[in-house]
Formats: structure tokens, sequence, C-alpha cells
């Protein structure tokens, strides 16, 4: 820990973990207070970029609001009181009320969320995991299903391994295409890139071009080169027509590298996607995607990068296969520039630590919807609480998540908590879906905490390692997630009459109780980066382990006999499913989702530092869309699609694509019992209380973007 003391107090090392870009952070603290907040110049990775939620991450710190003993609920609803009760108490409630349900219904009658600060905390990596393995429930849900899900099946099909993701090389590449992600606000995903403002500045100043295709004129639009509106839920057909380019209209026979296979396939599959169909789709003209198809494949570094606005989308895992395939036709995957694969000091894939994964092993009960890496799509959690009979959920385990903000339906899922007969929460607030949680669990916070981050090192723009040592030293009351997770696995086990054998009990014990901090010691042992424990602690803004590397393939694929596929059945057998897609008819509003770089999903808007100045909620709509309702900026509006309708403030935009409406997700907290003070000031509507469970990408993933809505006057 480096410390320095001064009359203004002592300087800390920290790390951001408010999103994926995991910024390094130099505090200044004293005593049990944050003074302040900066970004660390020293760190390898971040170099001192910071936002204004990593200065925040000293208000969830100091929240008030915040739980940090367990809590239990006496009474319903409005009326409910929250009693605190010791740690024994409650990890012996939860583990004899988890044990009872199982005892009674099954495996599967505990279901389980994980959301997703699970992937920004080591403890949760660690220990989390192996509490989810010890329960054999297949009523496992993720916020992975709302998100990144197209890009992990996709993964596994084509490479071998679902974390296995090309990632795109920013600092060098000369082309670089963004369909469907906004790294303006979002700081990037699948993507992790502290600084992005900067790098997209450097690649400006070599002379490089970006590229935007987005129904709406972002703030990463408004940076790039170029910017083309494209119809939500069509970008597959442009994705398509691009390869059609590359292979149909091409002057020479398309190559690919010996260890590919499945060509062949692919240029049938694409023969009749033709630019001017992907137009009449998408509205993007045929000229421009036969443009960007040749500067793809002329820049000698280019990259096609896609996200959550596609993969949260009908199409998701064709347009997540069309971009892999994109940059695999035009030369780019796994070469300088390009799209590159990270080699981290502890290897998640290549050690297996992380399982390849896999796809329809099972299915869920009641929509018989196929497993991914086994995990059921959270589309289905409601009907699988609600639905009477075998295997029906009767007691949930949310741990750091918030579904009824976050999925489909949310007010419905919302209506079908009270009935299960046990819920627990590990979670550091009363939120919209804690409040219905019988118990809750507050680990410590990020500040409290020690980190090593073992996913996003993966996903990384460059090769860096970094650990992180708590700031505070946790209060002797305070548990660690990783300590919770521990207690509920070794206590609910032990009450179970279904025991593992002997052995296998005491490695399971011995994992749980060593710390995640020791753990990571032993994995970096493990790699061949050099990179250890001792290192580390030694220079805490972290070690540079270089540019990411080209010309790993086929060594390092982690499919069986080092084959990449490009054509898996999966993806050919949903292609004929666009092909049959009915052409817009155009009068209808498609419903988008959209991220403010000040908003957190759905937490931190307990935050007065985040949420002060001009409310962010509004629906956005091109002003010809108003004119032509006859609603004027600024009036109240009632937004309604097939599962509901909400009333919210319309502001104008000309930055949407007209047919386009948007609304951001992780709003609607003023509900009875929640207990987040400024947050339920900030109010706001859900996004998720309009969009549709039934709209499902082939992969399970909800199609969260391209609802069909009307709005109209209030
Ligand atoms: N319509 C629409 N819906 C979306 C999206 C969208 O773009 N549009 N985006 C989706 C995406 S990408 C995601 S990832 C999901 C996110 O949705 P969720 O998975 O529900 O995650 P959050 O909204 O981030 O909620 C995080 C919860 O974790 C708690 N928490 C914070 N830190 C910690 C901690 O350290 N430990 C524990 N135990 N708890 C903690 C917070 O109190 C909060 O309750 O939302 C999805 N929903
Ligand atoms: N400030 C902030 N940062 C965050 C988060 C946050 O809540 N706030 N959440 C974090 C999380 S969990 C994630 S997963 C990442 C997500 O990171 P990003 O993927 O960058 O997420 P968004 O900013 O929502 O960008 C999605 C873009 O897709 C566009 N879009 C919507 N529908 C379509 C479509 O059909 N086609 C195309 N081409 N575009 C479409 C939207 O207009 C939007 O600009 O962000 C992370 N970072
Ligand atoms: S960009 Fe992300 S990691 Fe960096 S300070 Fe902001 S929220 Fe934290
Ligand atoms: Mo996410």
């Amino acid at each position: 820990m480096s410390t320095q003391s001064s009359p203004q107090g002592e300087k800390r090392i920290g790390v951001c973990n408010l999103c994926e870009a995991i910024c390094g952070l130099e505090l200044t603290i004293e005593g049990r207070d944050v003074l302040s907040v900066r970004g660390n110049r020293a760190d390898p990775l971040s170099r001192g970029h910071i936002c204004p939620k990593g200065v925040a991450i000293a208000d969830v710190y100091a929240d008030p609001d915040r739980l940090r003993r367990p809590v239990r609920r006496v009474g319903e609803g409005p009326d409910a009181q929250w009693l605190e009760i010791g740690w024994d108490e409650a990890f012996d409630l939860v583990a004899t009320r988890l044990a009872r349900v199982i005892e009674e219904h099954g495996d599967d009658a505990l279901g389980v969320y994980l959301g997703n600060p699970n992937a920004h905390s080591l403890g949760s990596m660690t220990h989390g995991t192996a509490m989810f393995k010890s329960f054999r429930t297949k009523n496992r849900y993720s916020a992975t299903s709302v998100d990144q899900l197209p890009h992990q099946l996709v993964a596994h099909l084509m490479f071998g391994h679902q974390l296995f993701l090309p990632i795109p090389d920013i600092d060098r590449t000369s082309w670089f295409l963004v369909i469907g992600a906004n790294p303006m606000a979002s700081n990037g995903s699948l993507m992790t890139v502290p600084d992005f403002p900067q790098r997209a500045r450097d690649l400006k100043a070599r002379g490089g071009r970006m590229v935007v295709l987005d129904p709406r004129r972002t703030e990463t639009a408004r940076i790039a080169d170029e910017h083309h509106f494209v119809r939500p839920g069509t970008d597959a057909w442009v994705l398509m027509a691009m390869l059609h380019v590359l292979t149909v209209e091409a002057d020479d026979a398309p190559t690919v590298a010996a260890y590919v296979d499945g060509l062949a396939t692919v240029v049938d599959l694409v023969a009749d996607f033709t630019p001017e169909r992907a137009e009449a789709m998408s509205g993007l003209p045929a000229g421009e995607i036969r443009r960007l198809a040749h500067e793809l494949a002329a820049a000698g570094a280019g990259v096609v990068y896609s996200r959550i606005g596609v993969s949260a989308g009908p199409w998701g895992t064709v347009c997540q296969w069309a971009v892999n395939c994109l940059n695999i036709l035009s030369g780019n995957l796994d070469r300088v520039g390009g799209a590159m694969f990270t080699t981290p000091a502890i290897d998640a894939v290549g050690t297996g630590l992380i399982g390849r994964g896999h796809h329809d092993a099972w299915r869920s009960r009641v929509r018989g919807l196929p497993e991914t890496a086994g995990e059921l799509p959270v589309s289905a959690l409601r009907e699988e609480i609600e639905t009477p009979g075998d295997g029906q959920v009767r007691a949930l385990l949310t741990v750091a998540g918030n579904p009824v903000l976050s999925t489909p339906d949310g007010s419905r899922l919302d209506g079908v908590l009270p009935g299960l007969d046990f819920m627990a929460a590990v979670d550091i607030y009363v939120n919209e879906t804690t409040r219905h949680a019988d118990v809750i669990l507050p680990p410590t916070t990020a500040l409290e905490r020690d980190h090593y981050d073992l996913v996003f090192h993966l996903l990384a723009v460059r090769n860096t390692a970094r650990f992180t040592p708590g700031v505070f030293e946790k209060e002797d009351d305070q548990r660690h997630d990783w300590q919770i997770f521990r207690e509920i696995t070794l206590r609910t086990t032990a009450r179970l009459s279904r025991r593992a054998p002997l052995k296998k009990r005491v490695i399971q014990r011995a994992r749980l109780t060593a710390s995640p901090t020791f753990l990571i010691g032993q994995l970096l042992r493990r790699g061949t980066s050099g990179v250890t424990l001792k290192k580390l602690r030694a220079r805490p803004a972290g070690i540079d382990l270089g540019p990411l590397r080209g010309g790993q393939l086929p060594g390092r694929l982690p499919s069986k006999g080092r084959r990449l596929d490009l054509a898996p059945a999966l993806v050919v057998q949903d292609v004929a499913r666009l092909a049959a897609m009915p052409t817009p008819v155009g009068d209808e509003l498609l419903l988008i989702g959209r991220r403010h770089q000040q908003d957190c999903n759905s937490w931190m808007h307990n935050s007065a530092r985040l949420t002060k100045g001009r409310p962010r909620h509004q629906l956005l709509m091109n002003p010809a869309d108003l004119a032509d309702r006859e609603i004027v900026d600024g009036a109240r509006v009632r937004v309604t699609s097939r599962i509901g309708s909400v009333e919210v403030e319309v502001a104008a935009s000309e930055d949407l694509m007209p047919g386009v409406v948007s609304l951001p997700h992780g709003y609607g907290h003023a509900r009875d019992g929640v207990l987040m003070t400024r947050s339920r000031e900030v109010a706001g509507v859900s996004v998720n209380d309009l969009t549709d469970p039934e709209l499902l990408d082939v992969s399970g993933n909800a199609a969260l973007n391209g609802v069909p809505v009307a709005v109209t006057a209030c």
C-alpha cells in the first residue's frame, strides 16, 4: 500500500470498479474520509484518466443509505421494517431457508440472479463462482442475457471458448467501424479502454478514421469522421451485405488461413444479401455499404466492433458472428491494428479457470428456452417463479443485481417476487428488487477490498496487470463478499441430505477458506508472464506487459484441433430466419436504449454529485415524429408497448433517427420501500416496463433495442 502523510491527508492508490475501463485512482484520505479522487497518471492502462463516476466512488463509500450490516425484513410493502441482525444469525437464516426449499422441492427450486457488479469484484469471481457451483440449480440467471451473451456464444462456437473474445486494437488501427456502441458515454465494453476520448483523438492524429453506425447521433458519432443512421434491429442486413461485397462481389476469390473452416458456406450464406436489400431494411444506402466494405478491405489495419445496441437486439448472434467474419475475411483477425487477443498475466481462458461454454444442454421448464454456459435467459425468470409445477422457483438469491429495473417486463417480475417462499440478496442497498428480500447481506465495497481484475485485463486494449489493496480497512462487523459466499455455501450444503463425497467437501472448504488475494498469488505463479503478487505490491500503479500481440493463431485457439469454425450450424440456421424477415413498413416507432456518462446501470442515482442538474431520463424523439403527432417538446407523453406503458417527458432531438425513440435504462426508482433517498427523487421511469421478454435473440439474449412502441400525448 503506498502511503504518504501530509497535512492534507494521505495518498492512496485505488481502482474504480464502476465500469469496464478499470481506471487507476489516486485518493486522498483522512481517517475514514475520502478528501479527493483523481486519476492515477502512473497507471499504464488508464494513464490518469477518470470520469465523473470515478469521483463518485467516494459517494458509494460514504453513502448513509448503504447497508453495512445484515437486515431482515418484517412486514410487507410500504409498512415493511428492516431490523439489523448479527452476521451469524443472518447466515444461519439464509442457509436454513435455502436448504429447506432445496430439500422439499429439489435443486431447481432455488433461482439465482447475478448482477453486473459481480464481474467487477474479485471475491465474486473467486468465491461467488464456487457458491453457484455448489447449488445444482438449472435456474441460474444473470445480466449476461440482457447484455453480451451473443458475443460469448459466438466465441464459443467459432473459437472454442466463450471468453476468447477479439478486442479492437484501437491504439494502432487506422480504420475503426463502431456499431451500436457509445464508448464516449460508456467508456467501452468488451473493450477495456480507459480514456477513449484521447485514444480516438490519437487515431485521428495518425490519419485514421472512425465510422459509427447508430440510430442516434451519439457523443461517439459526433467525434467520428462519419456517422450513419441505421434502423434499429437491421444491422444484421448491413453486416451480411458487407460480407457479400467482400466475397460475392470481390474480383478475387476470398481466402482465409489454413486453420479456418467453412468459408464456402459463408459465401453461400451471404449470396442473396445484397447491399440493395440491406438498404431497404436498414435505410443505409447501398453505395455506402459497398464503400465501407471496400474501405475495410483496403485499410491495412482495420477493425469492426459492435456492442450492446446490436448484441441486445433481435439478431445479436448473427451480428457478432458477422463482425468476426468481416474481421477475418479482411485479414484483420489476430493482426496488429485489427481484432486481437490479449495475453493477460492470469489467462482465465487458457488455464480453464472459466469454462469453454456450451449451448442447449438443457432447456427452461416453461418456455423451453435453451441454456448457454449453464445459464437460462433472464427473460424467463418471471414465468419460472410464477408457473406452478415441478421445478418451480420458490426461493431466490440475488447477488449485486436489480432485475426489476434491468430485465424485460421488470414490473411483472416485481409483482411475483412477494409470492416466493424465501428471498435473500447480497447487496448494499434496499432497492427496487431487494426490497422484496427476507434478508439482505451487504458486503464491503470497492474501496474496502483488495482487487485484481480477472475479467477486464482479459478484454483490455493493452496487456497490463495490477493488484490494488483495499484503501480502507473493513470494520470488524463488516464482511467481504467472499466471506459471505463462503458462509452461505458451507452452511447451506451442511444442511442438505445430498452430500458430496468427503474428499470433495474438504477441497471445497479449503478453496472457500483461502482469500481471493491468496488465490491471485497462486494463479499468477501458474502463468508465464513473470508477474508475481510481490512485484505487483511493489508497483501498485500496475505493470505494463505491452501492446496486444498478433500472430497467436492457431496456437492459442481453444477449440479442439485448433480450428476456427467460420460457419457454425446455429448461425447458419438463424441466417435463414433473418432472410425471411419482412421489410419494415415504416410508420411504427422503435424504442432503443441509451447510456449517459453519469449513469451507472440502475444504482448510481443515489449519488447527489452524479444526479444534480437537468434530468436526463426523458424520451428522446425526432421533431418530425413529434410534429406528426402534434406533441410539443417538453410535453408529458405516454409510451406504450405490447408489455405496458409509462408516462414521461419528451425532449425533441434531431439526433434521433426519424421513427426511433430512446429511453435510458436503470430509472424508475419511486416505488414503495426503496431506501435510496436521492434515487427516489430522481425517479424517472423504467424502460424495462416496455421491453418484451418474448423478444429474444437466438442465444436467449433479450432484444432490448428495437421494441415497437406508440407515443401519444398525455
Ligand atoms: N432496457 C435496457 N435494459 C438493460 C440494459 C440496456 O441497455 N437497456 N443494459 C443491461 C446491462 S448491459 C446490464 S449489465 C444490466 C445491469 O443490471 P443489473 O445486473 O441489475 O446490475 P445493476 O443495475 O448494476 O445493479 C447492481 C446492483 O448491485 C449492487 N451493488 C453495487 N456494488 C455492489 C457490490 O460490490 N457488491 C454487491 N453484492 N452488490 C453491489 C447495487 O446496489 C445494485 O443493486 O442491465 C441491463 N438492462
Ligand atoms: N456511463 C455509463 N457507462 C457504462 C454503463 C452505464 O450504465 N453508464 N454501463 C456499462 C455496461 S453494464 C455496459 S454493458 C456497457 C455498454 O456499452 P455500450 O455498448 O457502449 O453501450 P451504450 O452506450 O448503451 O451504446 C449502445 C448504442 O447502441 C445504439 N443502438 C441501439 N439500438 C441499435 C441498433 O439496433 N443498431 C445500432 N447500430 N445501434 C443501436 C444506441 O443508440 C447506443 O448509442 O457500458 C458500461 N458503461
Ligand atoms: S471510466 Fe469507468 S472505470 Fe474509469 S473512472 Fe469512469 S466509471 Fe470508473
Ligand atoms: Mo452490461
